[in-house]
């Protein structure tokens, strides 16, 4: 894959020994993976649904179509303002219902928490979906170390506010600091991931440096980008497109064909750098996984 090391994709401010180091133990846990696999253990490819069949959207591709409204609301206009986004220093706020409540630098972060490869589907609400190799790790692993308190229910997450720099902030198209939320079992379940990095790099700008959320069972939109705090709360947090229209947006945002949208078909999608629509499929492709989460809920009323 070719690659160019423009300033938007170098400015996560971690020393290449680092990046060294995170690849190493990537490989390691690679051949654990296959030993596991020898030993009848679940299989790390498991973890990702179909996605073996699928094709990986070029990385020219996912880093030019964008969604990320504090750097504009144009699909062009994320890896245009790419710079303005600094990244370094960068902390992240971890607090609420925790026993240890803390802030924490990334580089701390980073070296805590050693990444590992997940091609993951993302499909936005819009009917628009990509293929994409993430590097790194369970947000489960990060929440436990503050060990949530038995009243967490929920967790919130917020974006960088920083209205002086980023474009999109100037302008009021959402409530700003962009949030998201996941109830505490979405929050622990194995698939949902903090990433730091894509396509064996640390994250572009554009895709959310310098570590975002992926929850690929749900819409995009859930996936915040450049986090600053995460918060366990007791009560279901405000989320900025559920303020912004809750008949369009809601809480849960889980990938449903059978559950339309007043404005985008949710029955199919547009990979993407393909021609032809696909069909969309329950929980993304990843209902085996997740699906056990939502028995007996009404997901047309919680959607
Ligand atoms: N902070 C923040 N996070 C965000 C967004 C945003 O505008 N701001 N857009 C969301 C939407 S709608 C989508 S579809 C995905 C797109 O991620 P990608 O650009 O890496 O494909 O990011 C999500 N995370
Ligand atoms: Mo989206």
């Amino acid at each position: 894959m070719p690659f160019r090391w423009t300033p938007e994709l170098s400015a996560l401010d971690i020393t290449p020994e680092e990046w060294f180091r995170q690849r190493r133990r990537l490989m390691k846990g690679a051949a654990m993976a296959g030993a596991g696999a020898m030993l009848g253990l679940t299989p790390l490819a498991a973890m990702s649904g179909e996605s073996s069949e699928d094709t990986q959207t070029p990385f020219e591709k996912a880093t030019s179509y964008n969604n990320f409204y504090e750097l504009g609301s144009n699909k062009e206009n994320p890896a245009a303002n790419a710079s303005k986004l600094v990244i370094s220093p960068w902390n992240v706020v971890i607090d609420g219902a925790v026993a240890r409540p803390e802030k924490l630098s990334l580089e701390e972060l980073l070296k805590s928490h050693p990444v590992e490869e997940r091609v993951y589907r993302l499909r936005c609400v819009e009917g628009w979906s990509m293929v994409i190799p993430w590097l790194g790790f369970p947000l489960a692993e990060l929440l436990k170390r503050f060990e949530p308190l038995g009243s967490a229910k929920y967790v919130a997450f917020e974006t960088i506010h920083d209205p002086q720099r980023l474009p999109g902030q100037a302008r009021n198209v959402l409530e700003w600091p962009y949030r998201e939320g996941l109830r505490l079992d979405e929050a622990m379940h194995p698939l949902t991931l903090i990433a730091t990095g894509m396509y064996g790099r640390p994250l572009p700008n554009q895709n959310g440096a310098p570590l975002r959320l992926l929850v690929p069972w749900k819409y995009g939109f859930k996936s915040i980008k450049s986090i600053v705090r995460i918060t366990l709360a007791e009560q279901q947090p405000v989320t900025s497109w559920n303020l912004l229209a809750p008949e369009e947006y809601g809480f849960y945002a889980n990938v449903n064909p059978q559950v339309p949208h007043p404005r985008w078909d949710q029955g199919s999608e547009r990979r993407i750098g393909e021609f032809l629509r696909r069909t969309t499929l329950m929980f993304n492709g990843y209902e085996k996984q997740v699906a056990g989460l939502y028995t007996g809920m009404n997901l047309s009323k919680y959607y």
